[in-house]
């Protein structure tokens, strides 16, 4: 399999910064987030983000990717968390995977009626998603964009929502345990939407 560390990926130029160096305010919150665009089981960051559904056991999308990269073990550990509630998120071993972990955030299934709710829920998986990553010692964390697929979120509110987060997480860890975040996208559409927003949240010096 291709298996990519971080640095591989940016010696070949294949991972991008957030257009260079991100914050200069922040003392030791530079340049951490970078785009991705390809196949999150490839990464070899500690910790890669799982878009779950609350069973926690397998699906489609990513998570179909995750445990079949990952192999029937991961299943297994996952069999044992009892589920996980929309929101909310669980850590488990990477098994096959290049990554050491695999982080399972349940996201919220889009209800334009209920868009609020959504939005708090979404917001809880990056800032859960994070938490989880930084209490587990994982410095370099993969997200996907939870539920814009199956689940329907609308794009660019997700996108908001993603960038928003991890800023506002990154701003937060002052022990600069998070090194890097790597938004993930799959298809051309979310990189476009993931480039003209990143400037936004992770303004270039
Ligand atoms: N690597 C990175 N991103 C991917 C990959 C991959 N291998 N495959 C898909 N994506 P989705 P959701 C992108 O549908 O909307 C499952 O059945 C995809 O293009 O995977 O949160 C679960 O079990 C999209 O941008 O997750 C749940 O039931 C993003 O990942 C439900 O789907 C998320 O799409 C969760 O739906």
């Amino acid at each position: 399999r291709d298996i990519r560390t971080i640095g591989e990926l940016f010696r070949r130029g294949a991972l991008r910064t957030a257009e260079k160096p991100v914050y200069s305010s922040q003392a030791g919150a530079l340049n951490k987030v970078s785009l991705y665009q390809g196949d999150i089981t490839t990464l070899q960051t500690d910790a890669v983000v799982n878009a779950a559904n609350p069973s926690l056991l397998g699906g489609g999308g990513v998570d179909g990717a995750i445990h079949a990269a990952a192999g029937s073990q991961l299943l297994a550990e996952c069999w044992t968390l009892g589920g996980c509630k929309t929101g909310d998120a669980k850590i488990t071993g990477g098994y096959n995977l290049p990554a050491r972990h695999v982080i399972h955030a349940v996201g919220p299934v889009y209800d334009a009626g209920n868009a609020e709710t959504c939005a708090t829920q979404l917001e809880s998986c990056y800032r859960t998603g994070l938490r989880l990553a930084k209490e587990n010692g994982c410095e370099t964390v993969a997200f996907p964009s939870i539920s814009t697929g199956i689940y329907g979120y609308p794009l660019r509110d997700a996108t908001h929502i993603a960038l928003n987060e991890v800023r506002r997480f990154v701003d937060s860890d002052v022990e600069d345990k998070i090194k890097r975040v790597v938004f993930v996208v799959f298809k051309d559409i979310d990189r476009s939407v993931y480039e003209e927003l990143i400037p936004f949240y992770f303004p270039p010096v």
